[in-house]
């Protein structure tokens, strides 16, 4: 620590989208092919091509995972398409600690942050430039874009929240989110 020195913190966001800039800022692609499994039509998904891009995360770490009392920051990017009738979504998980929380708010374009509790209680809140969204820490949650933009999402958890993507890979959520005469609708599974 530099006595008395004022510097700059080493990232810092555009502030018209929330991008993340400086070093170390970490960024994931996940491409259809990375994650076909979790949509639904999979004969839909055969025509789309393998490599299309279906989100983007860049994520700054100030501290290792899994530290106890450090947060951590990231900006999703949800591109516009559907798998058949299913709207480009993320993955989605639980939190490996139930007890740690997250914060999401809406930057550009408009989705729906979808929530599943541990009961397999679906449900929806409807995301847009500056919409703010608490998630507790035992709720499963996954953004869907719904709009004719991107969809950009700001997210700050703690850093030993960690990731949960089994259950998520193996039942999915209970309520999958489709166009259904134009507008997103939560469509029960099976
Ligand atoms: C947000 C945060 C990250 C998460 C990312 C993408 O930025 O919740 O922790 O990794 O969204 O979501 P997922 O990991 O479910 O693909
Ligand atoms: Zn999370």
């Amino acid at each position: 620590m530099a006595h008395l020195k004022i510097i700059q913190s080493c990232v810092e966001i555009t502030l018209d989208d929330f991008k993340l800039k400086g070093d170390p800022v970490k960024f994931q692609s996940r491409l259809l092919t990375n994650i076909v499994g979790i949509f639904f039509d999979q004969e839909a998904a055969k025509k789309l091509n393998d490599d299309t891009l279906v989100y983007y995360v860049q994520s700054w770490m100030p501290v290792p995972e899994g530290t106890t009392g450090g947060l951590f920051y990231g900006t999703s990017t949800i591109m516009t398409g559907k798998v058949g009738e299913e709207y480009f979504m993320t993955k989605g998980h639980f939190h490996l600690k139930p007890d740690r929380a997250e914060f999401y708010w809406g930057v550009r374009g408009e989705g729906v942050l979808i929530m599943m509790d541990r009961n397999r209680n679906t449900w929806g809140e409807r995301i847009y430039p500056g919409s703010l969204h608490y998630i507790n820490g035992e709720i499963a949650h996954r953004m869907a874009n719904t709009g004719q933009e991107q969809l950009i999402v700001g997210a700050c958890w703690p850093s030993d929240a960690g990731h949960d993507y089994e259950e998520i890979e193996h039942n999915g959520f209970s309520a999958r989110l489709l166009e259904v005469n134009g507008q997103p609708v939560l469509v029960p599974v099976g």
